[in-house]
């Protein structure tokens, strides 16, 4: 009999009478009593991703959307996917990107250069590519207050608040030209952000340097967590991939690559070797606060190339990927991708290396070789590691101590095993392996090709994230998700730290602005049923109560700026109503005690059914309105 026949009838046996369940429990060990008390979680089922209806997962996974530009919240082992955040896209059904609360997050921290660019596009990007969610952390582990994530495409990084689930900050980096690897401040606690730059462009990029590669820099940043506002920055050498920071609150490193300053494929491949960049945080903290950067754009910036006291290079085979820390607080593994080898520093000599005491190489206390396309690791807290092999479609589960006794000459051998994936895996991340309490018993790998795993839908595959049991010696993959555009990093993070609320709160930040209007105005927003005309500017205030809004109709004149702000007035759990105006494009959220609005023009004249876009009640289809349109005099 198999575990998972075990686990089965015995969870069959736990869901009939208590007397059964009685009977069964010192038989069945490590399963506990599941499915008494409230509420259940699948806690103790390791080995099995299967969660009855009705439990619930034991942790949160919080996904990147990749091109799509969101965040999805995955509840683990199921891997039922269970929220969706947009960030850096337009949202139809929450009205992301639409009402005037989003657009103030998305355009307040925009740089001025992109204000301007965007004038005659809608004022907002239309699109993002989100790589890598991480939580802020207290400590060593996650302290549940925010989230922070990164947009290749336009130079941003976000920040979702853990309480509501929702963005509230969006800031684009200056001076920097994408933003590729993002990792959070471990110790003492978030803090910094660091933001890694890929590309490198004329500083300032205006058009009076082009096709002058000499003259290209990369910038790494530090935005303050707190503020969102960018704390320092640094012009590297090389193009900087992915970034980590220790558990000490002393230094972070990032993996950097084209160290030849190349711009097409042949010449950043040209050299044997790239590096390790590694950042002295107290210097740089000591040489901004006593004004040694040159302010540029607004930031602090220093000179980290070759030769500074704030940054060290440690050469590494060309072209590494990842960079993962250790939850020991030690080691920290660079991924080679193009070199089968994955290279394993010590932290505590980063001091040395800093006051020159020894040279860069000798921080390395491992290099094994694990296949083809080494690109992540992720740990389980007993001393092993788990590499993602891209062109092995392999993950590779080793042990640090036995990888530093080979180093230093020993027969052994620190593979321990190779489990094929599918297929081409990027990132992986195991349960809680990102703190210093990594609890080693779940690892996701996920993968950037799905090929024949599910049904064919088109040309356009879905990727496939896989969940693997990693609590015993062996490795086991008990589940394959199809996932869309393209989770490249995840972050798994156990349930207990996170403590969202169910209903917002009126005092809320998020909209204060509109509260502000309306007290302008003299509206109570809880008690709104008014329209307020201001010159060619009409405000409409309403509540929403299944199953109707306080206004049943109001009138406007074609040409009017209109600005609709409902008010859930609702105190019920899930009990969200949405505001859509039929043919003016307009679909906004409004979850349990919140206000939303959405400003438009009234250009065409004639009669809108407005309506509850959220099933919330028996009469919900009854949850409508008219706005009229008068037409403007001819
Ligand atoms: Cu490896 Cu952007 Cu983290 Cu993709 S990155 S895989
Ligand atoms: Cu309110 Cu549907």
């Amino acid at each position: 009999m198999s575990t998972d026949d075990r686990l089965q009838i015995n969870r069959r046996q736990l869901i009939g009478s208590s007397a059964a369940i009685a009977a069964t429990a010192p038989a069945i060990g490590g399963l506990g009593l599941i499915g008494i008390g409230s509420p259940a979680y699948a806690q103790d089922a390791a080995g099995s991703p299967h969660v009855e209806p009705g439990e619930l997962d034991e942790y949160y996974v919080f996904v990147s959307g990749g091109q799509s530009g969101e965040i999805r919240i995955v509840g683990l082992p199921s891997m039922r996917e269970l929220m969706r955040i947009p960030v850096f896209n337009r949202d139809s059904a929450t009205g992301w990107g639409q009402t005037n609360e989003s657009r103030r997050i998305l355009t307040e921290g925009l740089l001025p250069e992109s204000r301007e660019f965007l004038a005659d596009k809608g004022g907002i990007y239309m699109n993002g590519d989100l790589h890598h969610p991480h939580p802020s952390q207290t400590d060593g582990t996650y302290d549940g207050r925010y989230l922070y994530a990164n947009d290749k495409a336009n130079t941003r990084v976000c920040r979702i608040r853990l309480d509501v689930m929702k963005c509230d900050k969006i800031i684009q980096l200056p001076n920097q030209h994408t933003v590729h690897g993002l990792r959070v401040q471990k110790y003492p606690r978030t803090g910094y952000v660091f933001a890694n730059g890929e590309d490198g462009v004329p500083l300032p990029n205006d058009g009076k340097i082009l096709d002058d590669p000499k003259q290209y820099w990369s910038i790494f940043t530090a935005v303050d967590g707190d503020t969102m506002e960018v704390a320092w920055q640094i012009k590297v050498d090389g193009n900087l991939d992915n970034v980590d920071a220790d558990y000490q609150g002393k230094y972070c490193f990032a993996t950097c690559y084209n160290s030849e300053g190349g711009v097409t494929l042949a010449d950043m491949m040209a050299a044997d070797e790239d590096w390790l960049v590694v950042f002295n945080i107290h210097r740089i903290e000591e040489a901004v606060q006593s004004g040694k950067a040159e302010i540029m754009n607004g930031v602090p910036v220093l000179d980290g190339t070759h030769g500074s006291p704030y940054t060290r290079y440690i050469p590494v085979a060309n072209g590494p990927h990842g960079i993962n820390t250790a939850p020991d607080g030690i080691h920290i593994v660079a991924n080679g991708k193009l070199s089968p080898t994955v290279t394993v520093f010590d932290v505590r000599l980063f001091d040395d290396l800093f006051e020159d005491k020894i040279e860069p190489r000798a921080t390395v206390v491992a290099e094994p070789e694990l296949g083809l396309g080494p690109l992540h690791t992720a740990y389980d807290g007993r001393g092993n590691a788990y590499t993602t092999l891209f062109i092995d479609s392999q993950v590779c589960k080793w042990n640090i101590d036995d990888a530093k006794r080979a180093f230093l000459g020993e027969k052994v051998d620190p593979i321990r095993q190779k489990l094929d994936v599918h297929y081409q895996p990027g990132h992986n991340h195991t349960s809680m392996g990102q703190t210093k309490e990594a609890d080693g018993k779940w690892l996701i790998s996920l993968n950037k090709f799905s090929k024949d795993r599910f049904l064919n839908v088109g040309p356009l595959k879905p990727e496939c994230d896989q969940l693997i049991d990693i609590s015993g010696d062996e490795m086991k993959i008990v589940h394959d998700n199809p996932t869309f555009a393209e989770p490249h990093d995840a972050t798994i993070v156990h349930s207990s730290k996170i403590n969202p609320v169910s209903i917002w709160d009126r005092a809320d930040p998020m909209f204060a602005d509109t509260i502000k209007l309306a007290e302008a105005d003299g509206i109570d927003l809880m008690q709104a049923a008014d329209v307020i005309r201001d010159g060619d500017k009409v405000r409409v205030y309403m509540t929403s109560s299944a199953p109707v809004f306080s206004l049943e109709a109001f009138t406007v004149k074609q040409g009017d700026e209109v600005t609709v702000v409902v008010t859930n007035i609702d105190e019920v759990e899930d009990l969200t109503h949405g505001f859509a105006i039929v043919n003016y494009g307009i679909n906004f959220e409004v979850a349990p005690q919140a206000t939303a609005s959405v400003t438009f023009k009234a250009d065409k004249p004639g009669v809108y059914w407005y309506y509850c876009a959220w099933f919330c009640h028996a009469m919900h289809m009854e949850m409508k309105g008219r706005m009229m349109v008068e037409p403007a005099a001819v």
